[in-house]
């Protein structure tokens, strides 16, 4: 039994060292809103610290609840879960203050689908129940009120914007919150902290318009070669075969690769790889293409169209000089 304990303790030691990959969180920096989305505090707002904040985007179609859903992932968010009673405050009156957003009703993340009379947030969290967030829907009976009838949680005008349990077929809008990915730190160097965007997918022009909504952000830059190994591991470890990723690196009309500060990304090995033709990479004439860290290719680098919605949207990187 001991003998069976050291084995397997051991066994685990071994796996955990060989693929240790060490990284660390940057917890002073918190991610912005993208733009469409605002920006609800989470705490009280005169005393919060200005990270501790949401952001939400009011869906401009409606649907039904599964549509809503959908719609949200679309756009790199999912259905509002709501945190405290004072994120549910500074999003009522922020809805209060604007008359567009007053006139609708919206499905939020909640739901008892799955057992009946347990309310649960998207990804299985319990949501608080009674007041101050549940409303009666006009009946004066406080909801959950529909049983098996009523499964998904909707925020109505005519309800002040309580929460109230409805039947999850009903068409509505919907609030989408976006889904914020940390910052970690997985070398040492002036621009450490990257944000590994998987949530959404985007163009590379959109994703520098991303990056710079951060203070001190911008695409990731492969300014020292080194950089790639550690990076290519991140993705490996946390994103293994999800996609491929946009880096800083943009052909100009001399055929080169620049990084937003001007310097020339070099061409050739070790950086370039053959993506998903024979022909190392650079191979695409012209001036609008950017750099893909290409997951056909082990992540070596792709020239990709910089700005072809139709078939060139991918994960991004974001870095923080700090
Ligand atoms: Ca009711
Ligand atoms: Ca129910
Ligand atoms: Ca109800």
């Amino acid at each position: 039994m001991f003998r069976k304990f050291v084995l397997s303790l051991f066994v685990c030691v071994s796996i955990s060292e060989i693929f240790a990959h060490s990284y660390e969180l940057c917890d002073d920096i918190k991610p912005e809103c993208r733009d469409g989305f605002f920006k609800v505090f989470t705490t009280e707002v005169s005393l919060s610290r200005q990270d501790e904040f949401q952001c939400v985007q009011a869906s401009t179609i409606s649907g039904t609840r599964s549509e809503m859903k959908e719609y949200c992932f679309q756009r790199g968010a999912q259905l509002l879960e709501i945190p405290s009673v004072m994120a549910f405050k500074n999003l009522l009156d922020h809805i209060k203050d604007d008359s567009e957003l007053a006139r609708h009703d919206y499905w939020i993340g909640g739901s008892d689908s799955d057992q009946e009379g347990s309310f649960l947030w998207n990804h299985g969290d319990p949501m608080p129940v009674g007041s101050p967030f549940w409303g009666d829907d006009i009946d004066e009976i406080q909801d959950p009120d529909g049983g098996r009838g009523e499964n998904c949680v909707l925020m109505p005008k005519s309800d002040h914007h309580y929460f109230v349990d409805r039947d999850c077929s009903e068409v509505h809008k919907a609030l989408c919150e976006e889904v914020k990915a940390p910052f970690v730190r997985i070398f040492d160097g002036p621009n450490s902290c990257l944000q590994f965007l998987t949530s959404y997918k985007a163009t590379w022009t959109e994703a520098v318009q991303y990056c710079r909504n951060i203070p001190g952000g911008n695409l990731f830059s492969l300014y020292r070669v080194e950089l790639m190994g550690s990076v290519v591991r991140h993705i490996k470890d946390k994103f293994s075969s999800m996609g491929s990723f946009w880096i800083d690196g943009k052909q100009r009309g001399d055929g080169h690769f620049y990084l937003l500060s001007g310097s020339i990304l070099p061409a050739g090995t070790p950086y370039w790889g053959r993506d998903v033709d024979d022909v190392q990479d650079p191979d695409e004439p012209g001036r609008d293409n950017c750099a893909l860290m290409s997951h056909h290719d082990f992540y070596y680098l792709a020239d990709r169209k910089c700005n072809d919605p139709e078939n060139e949207k991918h994960y991004f990187i974001c870095e923080v000089t700090i």
